[in-house]
């Protein structure tokens, strides 16, 4: 079986957008592969996370994604910072990782903004860690939303960099997973923005724990323009908000926007709001609720978390070590 990679950042709860451009896709690929799934709290830790919270927010990401389907018995799942391997790795690759390559990371422009002299040097780097969690496991594929394209371009210019320098063979290439009509979901106020589980607005975004009230209230308010919608996909050329909504149903029923279209076209966004709205109340319900109840026994999902490490650890740190050796470090 192929091995699979994959993390999630705990800077949150998991959005709608987290959840239908990855990990909704995660949960078929634990019957016919190898999966490992990371909740990345090294990577949080590139913007600041209040201590007091930071612990709890990890653990809920992990009811979140045991909630949605990972199964601990198909699958291993586990705390980053868990496992010493990926920060081993990251290492090596900060020093194999050219600083013209980071330079062009687009997520890195988006998060430091205007300010980028007062972020961390973290998140500069952030892509290298990526890199190396990958790696440290030689997966092959990796499932992701849209946004995270340009760093597994980079992870593979990185192996190709590594396997050069040290005349080995030793990295394989990854082959990114971006699949479905909601790879990249969009912010319900803001159409040309991703929806992100650390924006500022709480209303731009349907989080994994919102009740039916909330939903539809987010969903009510969510920005659109004042024409009905198009017949046809073409129709939504310039109507990102539109385009968002119908991507969002058509995602949450598996279906195509054109079929939702076909359904749809011609309605105002207010009847088409209810419809949407009614769709992901049912879908996410049971989701919220499971959620709910994994967090009621703090000691099971520790212990769950702990073995998925020691099973992480257990097939990164020969890699690693290996790793290690071909650079020339000293052995221990
Ligand atoms: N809006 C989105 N649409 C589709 N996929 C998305 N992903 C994130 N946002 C969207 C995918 O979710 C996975 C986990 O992402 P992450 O938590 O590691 O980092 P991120 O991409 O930076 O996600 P957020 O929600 O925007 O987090 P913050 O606010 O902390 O930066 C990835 O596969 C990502 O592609």
């Amino acid at each position: 079986m192929q091995r699979v990679f994959s993390g999630i950042q705990p800077t949150g709860v998991p959005t709608l957008g987290n959840y239908l451009g990855a990990i909704r896709n995660w949960v078929p690929m634990q019957d016919d592969h190898e999966c490992i799934f990371c909740v990345v709290d090294l990577h949080a830790l590139t913007v600041w996370q209040e201590p007091k919270g930071f612990g709890a927010q990890t653990r809920e990401m992990a009811a979140a994604l045991l909630a949605c389907g990972l199964d601990p018995q198909k699958c291993t799942l586990f705390v980053q910072s868990h496992v010493h391997a990926h920060a081993r790795l990251a290492w090596i690759f900060n020093c194999v990782a050219r600083l013209g390559w980071l330079n062009r990371m687009t997520q890195f422009k988006d998060k430091a903004g205007k300010d980028r002299e007062a972020v961390s040097s973290g998140l500069y780097v952030y892509p290298n860690l990526m890199a190396a969690d990958i790696h440290a496991y030689h997966a092959v594929k990796v499932p992701v939303g849209d946004d995270q394209k340009q760093h597994l371009e980079l992870a593979n210019d990185i192996a190709q960099k590594f396997n050069h320098d040290y005349g080995v063979e030793f990295f394989p290439t990854i082959t990114p997973l971006i699949q479905g009509v909601a790879a990249r979901v969009m912010s319900l106020r803001d159409g040309t923005k991703k929806m992100s589980k650390s924006d500022a607005s709480d209303a731009s975004r349907i989080n994994l724990t919102d009740t039916a009230d909330e939903i539809a209230q987010k969903i009510r308010r969510a920005k659109t323009d004042p024409e009905p919608l198009p017949d046809h996909v073409s129709g939504l050329e310039d109507r990102p908000e539109a385009r968002n909504l119908v991507g969002i149903l058509a995602a949450i029923t598996d279906s195509m926007p054109e079929n939702v279209l076909r359904e749809h076209g011609g309605k105002g966004f207010g009847a088409f709001k209810e419809v949407l709205t009614e769709a992901l109340v049912a879908h996410l319900s049971p989701i919220r609720e499971e959620m709910a109840r994994l967090l009621q026994d703090h000691g099971a999902l520790d212990a769950a978390l702990r073995l998925g490490a020691d099973r992480a650890a257990a097939i990164a740190d020969p890699i690693v070590t290996e790793a290690e050796r071909i650079v020339g470090f000293l052995p221990r």
